[in-house]
């Protein structure tokens, strides 16, 4: 082995050694081609690679998969951002259709969605951004889909509660979530609740699964239970809405700050403004659906969701 080989060279070398996919490896092995040093010392080493290169290549279009890897990043919008992973025909772009302004195509057979399509949800006072994904299966998995389910904030599972082969389904998406050390997904939504037997269904998947997942019931196409998923991906995302007023006035409702579940009156403050979390002494609390009315609580005091805050500094 030539000992001249850059720090990008080797930087390539270990992304081709931890590759998961066929594109993954084509791609590292092109890094590793273009950044390896040209001279006399490394002709047979270039051959070698341009070899390598040639055969991950056949072996990336034998499966379908695309040349090298792009990377999709979604920027996040509103008060967190949920990435929608699912077998092939579940119903996440429809979801992402009907909840939100986005428009990603929805067709009656597998492998509709090829790319990533964010859209905001709204759940009472909050906007919640889903984010459409390509269908995670054996057949095929684009390979930036870990990528993004990274970045996300945590990942929701979108089934067809009536596949016969849902089970499968499931395990082979936690395999695959395991193998890239994704955080498992934090809620199961069990579409196409409409058709007949589905009920009997959603039961068995409950009964196999609802110690690991909360699980939902809808149908995006009857529109029905669309509010209990909005509300479940809000208690996933384990955020609390905080509003704040001035002391004689009224809560100022129209857009909460969010915050972490867990964060204080100081983290509050924090987000509100500079002054109010340098100088604050202590804050009144009252409750936006009543109750509570004007406690004074210190700053250490954990929030909760639709807490109203006025700040006394
Ligand atoms: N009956 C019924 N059909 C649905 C429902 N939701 C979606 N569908 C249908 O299921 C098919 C697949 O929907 P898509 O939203 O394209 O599924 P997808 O999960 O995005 O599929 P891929 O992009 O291939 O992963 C379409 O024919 C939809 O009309 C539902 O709640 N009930
Ligand atoms: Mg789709």
């Amino acid at each position: 082995m030539p000992a001249n080989l850059t720090p990008d060279y080797l930087a390539a070398e270990r992304e081709f050694k931890s590759a998961q996919s066929q594109a993954e490896k084509v791609a590292a092995l092109e890094r590793m081609l273009a950044t390896v040093p040209k001279h006399k010392g490394t002709e047979k080493l270039q051959a070698d690679l341009k070899r390598r290169l040639s055969q991950a290549r056949k072996e990336s279009q034998k499966k379908g998969a695309a040349h090298s890897a792009p990377f999709y990043a979604v920027e996040r919008e509103g008060a967190g951002q949920v990435a929608l992973i699912g077998p092939p025909n579940a119903g996440k772009s429809q979801l992402v259709c009907t909840l939100t302004h986005a428009d990603p195509e929805v067709a009656a057979y597998p492998f509709t969605t090829r790319f990533p399509t964010p859209g905001m949800m709204t759940f009472e006072d909050v906007q919640i951004q889903l984010v459409d994904l390509p269908p995670v299966s054996p057949e095929f998995m684009e390979p930036w889909i870990p990528q993004v389910v990274r970045y996300a904030n945590l990942s929701v599972l979108v089934v067809d509660v009536n596949d016969a082969e849902l089970l499968k389904q499931i395990e082979f998406i936690e395999r695959t979530f395991e193998s890239h050390r994704l955080a498992p997904p934090r809620l199961l939504a069990a579409n196409k609740l409409d058709l007949p037997g589905a009920e009997a269904n959603l039961a068995a998947l409950e009964d196999l699964y609802a110690a690991r997942y909360p699980i939902v019931g809808l149908s995006t196409a009857a529109r029905l239970h669309l509010d209990r998923f909005a509300r479940a991906c809000f208690d996933a995302l384990e955020i609390v809405r905080v509003y704040t007023k001035a002391p004689g006035k009224k809560a100022e409702i129209a857009s909460p700050f969010i915050l972490r579940r867990g964060a204080t009156v100081q983290d509050a403050a924090r987000l509100v403004h500079k002054d109010f979390a340098e100088g604050l002494k202590f804050a009144r609390l009252f409750r936006l659906t009543g109750g509570h009315d004007g406690l004074m609580v210190e700053r250490a005091h954990v929030v909760q969701d639709q807490d109203v805050l006025e700040f006394h500094i």
